[in-house]
């Protein structure tokens, strides 16, 4: 289990406050789509996701994306205990969407690229390490339930 320090806490929960997640949300998931195209796969009921300025500017992407952070949101409340936390959603990407978890990671790979661009200087690499943790112990926890 991922454990989390006082300072990598206070580091976390001081960024995500500053955080719109509908913003953050519709770019990263807008962001993970473009970059990853093979992840389209699983939204073909989304309409067009045919080039980059489609899929960033897809009313049904945006809504998904700001769904998925709040979902993030609620594990950053939860730090000790992600797998919990987590467990019904695990549950459901694996029985019911069937997504790999490998996705996952990338989901939270492309959340600290879209924080960094957006926070600038302030993501210190000390805030981006603590992000990574988090993202590692979200997409860990996702997975767990798979069999
Ligand atoms: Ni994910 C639905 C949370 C990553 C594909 N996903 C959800 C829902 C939440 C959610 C919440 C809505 C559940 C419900 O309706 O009860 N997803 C999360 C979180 C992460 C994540 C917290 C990672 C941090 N999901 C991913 C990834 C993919 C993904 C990486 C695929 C690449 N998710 C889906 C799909 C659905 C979904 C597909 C159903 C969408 C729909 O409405 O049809």
């Amino acid at each position: 289990m991922v454990h989390f320090t006082a300072e990598e806490k206070a580091a976390v929960t001081s960024t995500w406050k500053k955080v719109n997640v509908e913003e953050i949300g519709a770019e990263t998931l807008g962001r993970l789509l473009v970059v990853y195209p093979w992840t389209q796969r699983f939204f073909d009921s989304f309409g067009d996701l045919s080039s980059a300025s489609a899929v960033m500017g897809n009313p049904k992407v945006k809504a998904h994306g700001k769904k998925v952070l709040n979902a993030f949101s609620e594990g950053l409340n939860h730090l000790d205990n992600l797998k919990g936390t987590f467990a019904s959603l695990s549950e459901l990407h694996c029985d019911k969407l069937h997504v790999d978890p490998e996705n996952f990671r990338l989901l939270g790979n492309v959340l600290v690229v879209v924080l960094a661009h957006h926070f600038g200087k302030e993501f210190t690499p000390q805030v981006q390490a603590a992000f990574q943790k988090v993202v590692t112990g979200v997409a860990t926890a996702l997975a767990h339930k798979y069999h």
